[in-house]
């Protein structure tokens, strides 16, 4: 059985959501960052990063949330998280998996620090475009890929719920707060709410 290392409040949601669409058991282990858990040096072995998420499966470990949505829903194909080889959909969930944490990340962190960046030097350009082109995405819906719900959702839909509506980090557009909402709605992410809330 797999098992999600992970703590409240943290960016780690998107794993907790994400085992949660799967539907397949899982053991959660609690890391309590603001107890300093994720620096042990046993938790190190699994994360050197000394961060949640991680997650092991058997004798893999791996960490970094959005290579997390990436293994397991290949782990889990019957899960349909994302689209599988030869599908021309697969282009856009690679980019979008890919968009949450090399884009959307940096872009938060930006806005909220107030750091001036030259857009040609910073690899996710300027913080105002990163969320322009995921306002455009979003405009049609009801998913990042159109129909299709895929584990790019949760990776860009855990990231726009903790920017824009947990953290403030972000401001929000109409576009984003009418996806938060689908995505709350989302069985699987009320589940994994409500065992956040502990
Ligand atoms: N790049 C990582 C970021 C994970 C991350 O920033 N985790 C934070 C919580 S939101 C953490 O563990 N912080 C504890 C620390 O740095 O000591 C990912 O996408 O998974």
């Amino acid at each position: 059985m797999m098992k999600l290392y992970w703590s409240p409040r943290t960016r780690s949601f998107s794993s907790l959501w994400l085992m949660e669409e799967t539907g397949e058991p899982y053991e959660r282990v609690l890391i309590d960052v603001f107890k300093g858990a994720q620096k042990t040096p046993e938790y190190l072995v699994i994360n050197p990063m000394g961060k949640v998420p991680a997650l092991r499966d058997g004798e893999a470990t791996l960490a970094e949330a959005a290579a997390i949505c990436a293994y397991v829903a290949e782990r889990y194909p019957q899960s349909r998280l994302a689209p599988p080889l030869g599908d021309p959909l697969r282009a856009k969930y690679l980019y979008w998996l890919f968009f949450a944490p090399s884009c959307v990340e940096p872009a938060m962190v930006q806005l909220t620090t107030k750091i001036e960046m030259n857009p040609v030097a910073a690899g996710w350009g300027d913080a105002q475009r990163v969320f322009d082109v995921l306002d455009a995405a979003l405009q049609k819906g009801p998913w990042i890929l159109g129909e299709t719900f895929s584990a790019a959702d949760v990776a860009i839909g855990s990231g726009l719920n903790f920017a824009v509506r947990l953290f403030k980090m972000a401001p929000s557009r109409p576009s984003f707060e009418r996806y938060i909402d689908r995505c709350a709605a989302r069985p699987a992410f009320q589940r994994a709410s409500a065992i956040a809330a502990g």
